[in-house]
């Protein structure tokens, strides 16, 4: 019995003493790791492009111990379900606009609002700065750790029928938004009827008449091929969502400290990398739609910023999200 009691004290204080490395045994030792990572974009797209090169990085940083494989063009789903494959760890990057977190992280709604950004480099200097870390790291409660923002341009208008010159045209047409109640919301503000789908599905929307336009930057209008289809391009420039690169919460901590900072320093320096080749496809694929015949209109800008009011009025409420939005208007 004395034996007993003794031997089981024992067994205690040993499990006790356990506990710490049962609990934390990843975490301090470096495991190699071939990160997966999701993209709905093609192979030779910016952002594609832009987190190989961050995995080269971690190649050539670790010694090949860190690697990142990209699984391009949507072939592990829709953004929305890559999305939920990071947050369960079975992936553990995704790159995807903001936009396609808005109704996860609030406060990837600040840098998806209509006409915040008055130009390329107000955009990146805020997205730099503090309220770009600030927004980045808020969505850590909702499972991702923010990496990066990569650039995603001007979103404008396009449509299959007849072409939006002014707000006007716009009333009734059955516009493709993505999978963000902001986006139905900031179409509603433009009096047309938003449809919500995943980018995969747009193009064959647009051909069948499901909807009668749709908005992108140039890059994405033309890598999709949706201006065969769809050949009226309004400059309306109504949003600069950006590009987000998270890490998985769950995976993230399992990583020893020191690889989380090789991690993010990778990603950081993935940025300026990313940005030429955008700059450079921006020219090339607005090039390429031209030449296949898209008409382009010019549009007064100021009346669709105009009715952007109740789209800020609705979304930008709590003392933190007009925060944001005021020191990213803010930033020179
Ligand atoms: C693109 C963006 C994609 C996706 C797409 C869409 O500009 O790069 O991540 O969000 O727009 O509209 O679904």
């Amino acid at each position: 019995m004395l034996f007993n009691r003794s031997f089981q004290r024992a067994c205690v204080t040993l499990a006790a003493a356990m506990l710490p490395l049962l609990a934390a045994p990843v975490a301090t030792v470096a495991h190699a790791a071939d990160f997966r990572s999701a993209d709905i974009h093609p192979e030779d797209y910016p952002t594609v492009l832009a987190v190989r090169h961050m995995g080269e990085l971690l190649k050539q940083r670790t010694n090949g111990r860190l690697s990142i494989k990209v699984y391009a063009q949507g072939s592990l789903g829709s953004e929305k379900d890559a999305i939920e494959q990071t947050k369960i760890g079975a992936l553990q990057l995704v790159r995807v606009n903001a936009a396609a977190m808005n109704n996860i992280c609030e406060a990837t709604i600040v840098p998806t609002m209509p006409f915040l950004f008055r130009s390329t480099d107000h955009m990146r200097h805020a997205l730099d700065g503090p309220v770009g870390d600030d927004i980045l790291k808020s969505c850590e409660k909702n499972g991702f750790i923010g990496l990066a923002w990569y650039d995603s341009g001007s979103r404008s208008l396009y449509t299959t029928k007849r072409p939006i010159r002014t707000l006007a045209d716009a009333k009734g047409m059955k516009i493709r938004v993505q999978q963000s109640d902001l986006w139905v919301s900031l179409m509603e503000a433009m009096h047309a009827n938003a449809t919500p789908m995943p980018w995969g599905e747009v193009y064959t929307g647009l051909k069948t008449g499901l909807v009668d336009g749709a908005e992108n930057n140039w890059p994405s209008y033309e890598s999709s091929r949706q201006f065969e289809v769809a050949k009226y391009y309004s400059m309306t420039e109504h949003s600069m969502a950006p590009e987000m690169l998270l890490f998985s919460k769950l995976a993230w901590d399992r990583l020893p400290a020191a690889d989380q900072q090789i991690v993010r320093q990778a990603a950081k320096d993935s940025v300026p990398y990313m940005r030429k080749l955008w700059d450079e496809r921006e020219e090339k694929s607005r090039k390429i739609v031209e030449a296949a015949g898209v008409q382009i209109i010019q549009v007064d800008k100021a009346s669709f910023q105009a009715a952007m009011k109740p789209v800020y009025d609705r979304f930008i409420t709590s003392p933190q999200m007009k925060d944001y939005v005021r020191r990213a208007q803010e930033t020179k």
